[in-house]
């Protein structure tokens, strides 16, 4: 064998052992989920050939030739048996795009599968995509949402900050052939935008984030709701919010829908992120919410405060002190896969059970908004625990 020949042949030895790696249990003792050692899945889990040129007479110094920057903000789903990820990758070049990576057991072993997904444009072309949540809908598809972006054609000569962004909008039978619908029309940006499993009155449900400007939510003041007639052309005609933004929370910037909600017998179970301002930019956390089973457009759930934060390494990364979810899978034994990225860098699992959602749900006291609310709520636990011990 050439030296070429075991150069490569390192390489993948390499990626095969880490890809190998197990994951197991860390952390964490107050009983709401169990978070993991490694992350699930980073940029150097992508396949070597989408970096390399594995030819000798091209690329003869064996160097990469594209750069993945990120695997991050990634959709779940569970699809013939497996644990399927519909990651946000992102190249040095900035632009993101979906790939699908599968893992047998939902914590380790993910394995990106052959080609990124190739999503079919729009006419109005589409600078980046990111953050898809996917809904497999009773009407039988698997429909993908996730944010389309382009640049402001109304910014000024030469400014390049100002962008728009709106929900594409694509649908798939079997994950490998994507078809692209047209954006959801809607009079502001809108950005985290989920479809609901279930029709409700016959029609689609949409969660949205409604916002002034491309980053500001403006008055737009949360977590909003729409109902479509279809999905191969669907507009927000009236937006209600469901879930509101409040002065001095986790959420008093902005917030957003997680992935799509999971049904209990108690309630819809949603995982959403909040934002807050600081002197260190904008800290992004997740919390729970509960909806009802007869009306989903009320909240019948909001324990206070977040649900998870970023921790030690999860803090670092591009976009540090940000946690970020956008997917998660219900198993049919009970089984939570919480899948969440930190510092827009990486993925990682949490797991947990629908029992233990539920009653973080409805027994979590909700946030007073005031410091003597949060020491009354506390007061209240203490005077019970004397009770009882
Ligand atoms: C980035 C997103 C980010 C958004 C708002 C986009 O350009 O790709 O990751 O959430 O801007 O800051
Ligand atoms: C956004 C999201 C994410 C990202 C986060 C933090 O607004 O849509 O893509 O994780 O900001 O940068």
């Amino acid at each position: 064998m050439n030296d070429f020949n075991n150069k490569i042949k390192q390489l993948f030895e390499n990626q095969e052992k880490f890809l190998n790696v197990e994951n197991t249990p860390v952390g964490n003792t107050n009983g709401w989920y169990q978070r993991y050692k490694n992350p699930i899945l980073t940029a150097a889990h992508t396949p070597l050939n989408w970096r390399y040129d594995l030819c000798e007479q091209t690329n003869p110094l064996l160097m990469e030739r594209i750069g993945i920057n990120a695997v991050l903000n990634s959709g779940a789903i569970k699809w013939e048996g497996k644990y399927l990820i519909v990651a946000r990758v992102e190249g040095y070049d900035r632009k993101s795009f979906f790939a699908i990576a599968e893992s047998p057991n939902g914590i380790d072993n993910f394995r990106f599968w052959s080609h990124p997904v190739l999503m079919p444009d729009t006419e109005n072309s589409t600078t980046n995509v990111y953050d898809m949540r996917l809904t497999q809908h009773e009407d039988g598809w698997i429909y993908g949402i996730f944010c389309a972006e382009r640049p402001d054609p109304t910014a000024a000569y030469g400014d390049l900050s100002k962008a728009t962004a709106a929900a594409g909008i694509a649908r798939t039978k079997d994950l490998i052939h994507w078809e692209r619908l047209p954006d959801l029309k809607s009079d502001s940006q809108q950005r985290n935008v989920v479809l609901h499993p279930e029709f409700v009155n016959g029609k689609y449900a949409l969660y949205t984030r409604p916002q002034d400007g491309f980053i500001d939510t403006g008055k737009g003041s949360g977590i909003g709701w729409a109902l479509v007639e279809s999905m191969e052309n669907a507009a927000v005609t009236e937006e209600i919010i469901i879930d509101k933004r409040f002065y001095h929370t986790i959420k008093e910037v902005k917030n957003g829908e997680g992935p799509a909600p999971i049904k209990t017998p108690y309630g819809w179970i949603h995982l959403a992120h909040g934002v807050r301002n600081c002197a260190a930019g904008l800290r992004y956390v997740l919390y729970l919410y509960m909806t009802s089973l007869e009306d989903p457009t009320l909240q019948i759930a909001a324990p206070g405060g977040y649900f998870m934060a970023p921790e030690e390494g999860e803090r670092v990364g591009d976009v540090s002190n940000v946690l970020f979810s956008n997917g998660w899978i219900a198993d049919d034994d009970g089984r939570v896969f919480i899948y969440y990225a930190s510092s827009d860098t990486r993925m990682h699992v949490a797991t947990t059970t629908i029992d233990r959602l539920v009653d973080y749900c409805l027994n979590t006291p909700e946030d007073g908004l005031t410091t003597t609310a949060s020491v009354q709520a506390i007061n209240k636990l203490i005077d019970k625990n004397l009770k009882v011990q």
